[in-house]
Parts: structure tokens; sequence; C-alpha cells
């Protein structure tokens, strides 16, 4: 009888706090406000006739990107791997295309891409996938 008593409480309590470990799961879990993903690899901004973005590649992936502006359609990818160049340059629109050249470049971990927007008047952006 007075173990019933006292089971009965104990029960309820860890009832309680498995409800409790529930609720702060699922708040853990669910996105807050749309974030929760990170930074941008890459994120150029608008790059205006002329203009240019580098970034410095730390970890070895590829890393597909993309024009903001013109969508995915106008898209490139850098490989980042041991025994690609320390460097490399991409043209942003060449002769008022909508593309980057080369669109697909490797380069070793480490290394800077700098895009520069050639276009001679067309606006874009190197944003990540
Ligand atoms: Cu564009």
């Amino acid at each position: 009888m007075t173990m019933r008593r006292l089971l009965v409480p104990a029960l309820g309590l860890l009832l309680a706090g498995v409800f409790v470990i529930a609720i702060s799961c699922s708040k853990s879990t669910s996105p807050a406000g749309g974030g929760g993903g990170g930074a941008l690899e890459l994120n150029s901004g608008t790059l205006v006739n002329g203009a240019s973005y580098s970034h410095v590649f730390a970890n070895a992936a590829v890393y597909g990107y993309h024009c903001q502006i013109h969508g995915t359609g106008m898209a490139g990818s850098v490989t980042v791997a041991g025994g690609g160049a320390d460097s490399m340059l991409v043209s942003v629109g060449p002769g008022g295309t909508l593309s980057y050249s080369p669109n697909a470049v490797t380069i070793k971990p480490g290394g800077t891409v700098r895009w520069i927007n050639v276009s001679g008047g067309t606006n874009h952006t190197v944003t990540s996938n």
C-alpha cells in the first residue's frame, strides 16, 4: 500500500519529465526564423561592371554557385582538392553572356578564386547554391 502511494507520484513526475524533454527536443529541431543553415560559402552581393569578389576556400569539396539575379541557368562550380591551383580568375558575364568563364575551376585547399564582372554593364552575383 505504501509502495503504491509512492510509485504513483513518482510515475507522475517521470511522465512530466518525459513531456518536458519532448517539448525541448521539438523546440531545438525546429528552425528559428528560417535561419540555422549558417552563412553561405559564396555571397558576393551585386557585382556591377568592373567589380570583383574574392573568396578563400579552406576545405576540400565541390562548391556550386549561381547568379542570384539571373538564376541557376547562370552557374558554375569550384572544386577544392589537393593538386589544384593556388588561385583562379573567373570572368563574370564575358561578352554580355549570362555565364562564368571558366565555369568550372579547381584550386587547392586554402586557395583563392576571384570573380570579376566583365559584362560591360550587366549586374551579376556569385552566390552559393
Ligand atoms: Cu547574372
